[in-house]
Formats: structure tokens, sequence, C-alpha cells
């Protein structure tokens, strides 16, 4: 018998993260299976007079957002982190702890409170990536770490379904980025080029994960992909940093996200969910030719709008298992069209 990736068991090594998921296409043989699902409706208002977030509104803390058109940046009421922490470090063998020192802040998208990324268009997401390079490089000069992400949906914990994503700035490299930060290292040591900038370039040998491609970047979903419809957004050049983009890169960077965010729209036909974020070269005056700036997009649904693939048993207590196979969710995504299903005749 003939080993194949879309029917037999196996896994696969995530060079990222050092650490290994499970496929099981066999329990998912077709990409779609079940009925689809009522799409929940879409808020469509354009303001909304009891959101925190809207254009003149009240917050919870009493300020008054201004009159904002485009994107709108405050520090969060609510802040994770504190900019006035004392120092702090406890070493005790089981009880190690230090302070955190950071700032963070919500960058809301538009002044329209009903429509997400996938429903802007390409120059308003132009207009997001130039706010996200200012807060890069004002934080960048105060922090090392500056996370740029976006909860979208309330499957994802976001809070509030006017379009907006955080920044949270902190002087420690988080986990995450630290073991990608080695993984990197140790690639980059060993061949002398960037690890992702080598990855892009076998994605696009293969297509068979590549979602979508213009000039300057790449949508595939990993070989790695440990949630159904995961993708890595990333640049097909050497670029460690946000704030070395070109205008026709930055412009063509808005185009990758608005095709993907409405191919994720359009997949179960509603306001896909996800939680998605931007990492690049730690801010430290350093030189890290191993880095390459790339965002991930880590999507919960599976079947529907309403079906969600859980990391719950064997994910919490052995490893990350998934079903359908990486390229029959990129085949599945391709396909998509990169209209939106709501501006569609
Ligand atoms: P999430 O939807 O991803 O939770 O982000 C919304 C953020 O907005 C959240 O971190 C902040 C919350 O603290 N917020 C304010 O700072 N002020 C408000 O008046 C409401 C919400």
């Amino acid at each position: 018998m003939v080993f194949d990736t879309n029917e037999h068991p196996h896994r696969r090594y995530n060079p990222l993260s050092d650490e290994w998921i499970l496929v099981s296409p066999h329990r998912n043989k077709r990409p779609w299976q079940g009925k689809i699902e009522p799409s929940v409706a879409q808020e469509a208002v354009e303001y909304d007079p009891n959101c925190y977030l809207c254009p003149g509104n009240l917050r919870v803390n009493g300020n008054r957002n201004p009159n904002y058109k485009g994107p709108f940046v405050f520090d969060n009421d609510f802040s994770a982190l504190a900019s006035d922490a004392q120092a702090y470090r406890h070493d005790d063998t089981f009880f190690v702890a230090e302070s955190v020192h950071g700032i963070s802040r919500v960058v809301c998208f538009s002044e329209d409170h009903g429509k997400s990324l996938a429903e802007l268009d390409s120059p308003q997401i132009l207009a997001i990536i130039k706010v996200w390079n200012e807060q890069y490089q004002e934080l960048g000069q105060i922090y090392p770490w500056v996370q740029i992400f976006e909860n979208k949906g309330a499957m994802m914990g976001c809070s509030n379904p006017h379009p907006h994503g955080q920044i949270w700035a902190h002087q420690h490299i988080p986990s995450l980025v630290h073991r990608k930060q080695i993984q990197m290292s140790k690639y980059y040591e060993q061949h002398q080029t960037s690890l992702l900038l080598d990855y892009a370039k076998r994605e696009l040998e293969s297509k068979s994960r590549v979602v979508y491609e213009n000039d300057d970047w790449l949508v595939a979903v990993p070989y790695w992909a440990s949630w159904p419809y995961e993708t890595l957004l990333l640049p097909k050049f050497a670029i460690q940093q946000m704030t070395q983009l070109s205008n026709v890169q930055a412009q063509n960077l808005a185009d990758s996200i608005s095709v993907l965010t409405c191919k994720y729209d359009n997949l179960f036909e509603c306001s896909f969910p996800y939680s998605m974020g931007w990492h690049c070269a730690p801010f430290d005056q350093q030189s890290h030719p191993e880095w390459q700036l790339h965002a991930h997009f880590y999507p919960p649904l599976l079947r529907s709008s309403s079906v969600r693939k859980f990391m719950v048993g064997y994910e919490m207590l052995a490893e990350a298992q998934r079903d359908l196979s990486p390229e029959q969710a990129a085949e599945t995504l391709r396909q998509l069209d990169s209209i939106h299903y709501l501006k569609r005749q």
C-alpha cells in the first residue's frame, strides 16, 4: 500500500515551534462534510450608540473617542501590562516570577462599526498597515517586543464587534516568540539563510498549499498547520520588520489581507472568526538576518459557521491534531472567490 498523506494518519513537524502535530485525514476524507448551518446574521449597522469603540462615544472609563475616520488608536483602559511597574524578581526553585513592564493599545480599524477587514477595501487596509507601522516605530523605541494582533468574533473571545485589534508592547520576549527565535537562529547557523524565506520558496515551488500570491506576498496553509484553515502570510523577499516595507510591498500586503479575509468569510458565508497576529524581529538594536516578518491566522471553524475545532483532550494532553489535511484546506481556500459574498450581485 502506497502511503497517502491525504488518507493515512501521520505526524508532521513544525520547525517554528519544534513540535509535532498529528494529522488524521481519514477522519475527514472530504474537505466539506455535513450540512451548511444558516449564517449568523451580520451586524450591518455603521454606528452603534452603545459601542465603546465607535467615533464620538464614551468609553468605559469616561474618555470620549474623537469623531475619527479611518484607524484610531488609544491606550487600553484595562491594560494587561503596566508601564510603571516596579522591578521584581523571585527565584525559588518552583516559585519563579518577575515583573513585567509594558503598554497595551487598541486599534480601531475604521469608523464603520459593521465592517471587518474582509469588507474594508485595500486602501482602508493600507491605512491600518500604516498605523501598525507607526506603532512599531514608536513602541519599538521603548520595548523590544511589540505584539500586534486581532481577535475576531465572539468565538475567539473578542469583546466587541466593532472591528479592532490590539497591541501589547513589553520588555520581555514572550515564550512562543522565544522558541521561534531559537529555531530560526539554529536554521540560520546551519544554512546562512532565513528559515521562513527558504520555506516560502519551497511552498511556491510546490503550490499544493498556496492559497494566494501576488508579486510580494504568499498565503499558504503551512505544512504543519494545526487549526483547520490556519494560514501563514509570508513575504517573498527578505524583510525583518514591517517598518522596512516599500510602498508597493505595503500595497501588495493590503491586497493579500483583503483577499485572504474575503476568502475566509466566503468559506462558510459568515463573518469568519480568527486570531491573527504579526511576528517580526525584536526591536533590540541587533541585526536579525534569521528573522522574516510574517503573520499567522488561526481560525477555529471546521465544518460550518457554527461547527468549530476544539483543541481539547488529546491536544491538551498529547499534541495538536487535525482531520482535514493542510493540502485539502488549501485547495478549498484557493478555489473560493476573493469578492466578498455580501458584495456579490
Ligand atoms: P478584545 O475585543 O480583543 O477583547 O479587545 C477589546 C479591548 O478594548 C479590550 O482589551 C478594551 C478592552 O480592555 N476596551 C477599552 O480599553 N475601553 C473600553 O471602553 C472598552 C474596551
